[in-house]
């Protein structure tokens, strides 16, 4: 499969409400968009990076950058039959995973296309439809956030993930536990939170949260094994996690019990894939996580979360819990009775670009040959 062509396109779609957490409060999703072409198909990528360098070091100049200057001339003409191929030409460059994974989820996207299967079957999924949760901004306003859930609960989530940090923790919890004593409720602190909060963190284990992700320095796995031992709340690793390499330390450390897994922060599929393995060797649980993307980056995350040890419900939500107006066809909406939804049929990720939606929502398109 010789790669032809590739666009980038830079979007900004606005969010129906502002999303904020300890990194910051986001109105629109800004994000790039990549269409790889061979042989008369094209292939579809996301790279959900932000404008701002709070969760990951990337921001969309740097991808932007990485993608033209480096990565985009070095697969430029050349032939691509598998992800061990692609992992090849991408491992020059160290890091940027965002920028690397809109390509690799572009390439995978065409190869299942090629060979007429989903991208759930190329990838050896087993699932046709993926539990889900809902992650919940931080809000001062307790009455409010008690109404979004309660809203959330009526469309049928059955997990709730609640954004934290130290001095917005204890309160909102307590308020939904006291009311929810059932729900599977679960808390992000987006590395807001040291050891300095250890007393904090300890009284977190009275509200039985499903987990707790990130809650320590995003590049520390030592802290997380030593929380570990002080807590019951099951730890989740999230933005200390960024390839496999981190994964084996994590596990050797026994840093955490958990891992929210997204394909774009650990530089794509064929990685996630690597880890996946790792994880369910090590009796690790995942979740595939979310970066509030676009249909297109939601429907690859749908398809990775197909497989077999993706245990715990996903970061993937219902577009009606993102946006207005999405920028494929298809609308992703919540199976009700058991907080689903479904794996998109047809070859390759299965859905399609809404043309007037994504011209709408265009900012600059660069072409590549
Ligand atoms: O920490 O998981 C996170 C969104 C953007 C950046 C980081 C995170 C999140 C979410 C939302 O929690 C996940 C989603 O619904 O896409
Ligand atoms: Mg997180």
């Amino acid at each position: 499969m010789k790669i032809e062509e590739i666009q980038i396109y830079q979007l900004s779609i606005p969010f129906i409400r502002p999303f904020q957490f300890s990194n910051g409060e986001l109105c629109n999703h800004d994000c790039l968009i990549v269409a790889v072409k061979s042989e008369g198909i094209i292939g579809w990528g996301e790279c959900p990076v932000f404008p701002i360098p709070y969760y990951t070091y990337e921001t969309i100049a740097t991808a932007s950058h990485i993608l033209k200057d480096f990565l985009i001339p070095q697969l430029l003409g050349k032939s691509i039959d598998s992800l061990v191929a692609l992992n090849k030409v991408f491992s020059r460059v160290r890091g940027h995973n965002m920028a690397k994974s809109c390509l690799d989820a572009a390439i995978c996207d065409l190869l299942a296309r090629v060979n007429s299967v989903s991208l759930s079957q190329f990838l050896g999924g087993e699932k046709k439809r993926i539990q889900v949760g809902v992650s919940v901004s931080m809000q001062d306003n307790l009455i409010y956030l008690l109404q979004r859930i309660e809203d959330y609960i009526q469309q049928g989530y059955q997990r709730i993930k609640l954004k934290i940090a130290p001095n917005c923790a204890i309160q909102p919890l307590k308020t939904i536990r006291e009311k929810y004593p059932y729900l599977t409720l679960m808390a992000d602190a987006n590395s807001s939170f040291s050891l300095n909060d250890i007393d904090l963190l300890k009284a977190l284990d009275e509200f039985d949260l499903l987990m707790i992700e990130q809650p320590l320095a995003y590049d520390d796995l030592l802290d997380h094994a030593y929380l570990q031992t002080l807590i019951k709340t099951p730890i989740c690793l999230d933005e200390s996690i960024n390839n496999l390499h981190d994964t084996r330390v994590a596990i050797a450390l026994q840093a955490g019990k958990i891992i929210n897994l997204k394909p774009s922060r650990v530089g794509g599929i064929s990685n996630a894939l690597q880890i996946h393995d790792l994880c369910q060797k090590a009796g690790i649980k995942l979740w595939c996580g979310g970066m509030l993307e676009s249909g297109i980056g939601r429907a690859t995350n749908l398809h990775l979360a197909s497989l077999s040890n993706f245990t715990l419900p996903a970061d993937i939500s219902a577009t009606n819990r993102y946006f207005y107006e999405d920028i494929i066809h298809q609308v992703f909406s919540l199976n009700s009775s058991d907080s689903t939804i479904d794996v998109p049929q047809g070859f390759g990720i299965g859905v399609d670009i809404n043309q007037k939606s994504f011209n709408k929502f265009v900012q600059t398109c660069d072409i590549y040959r």
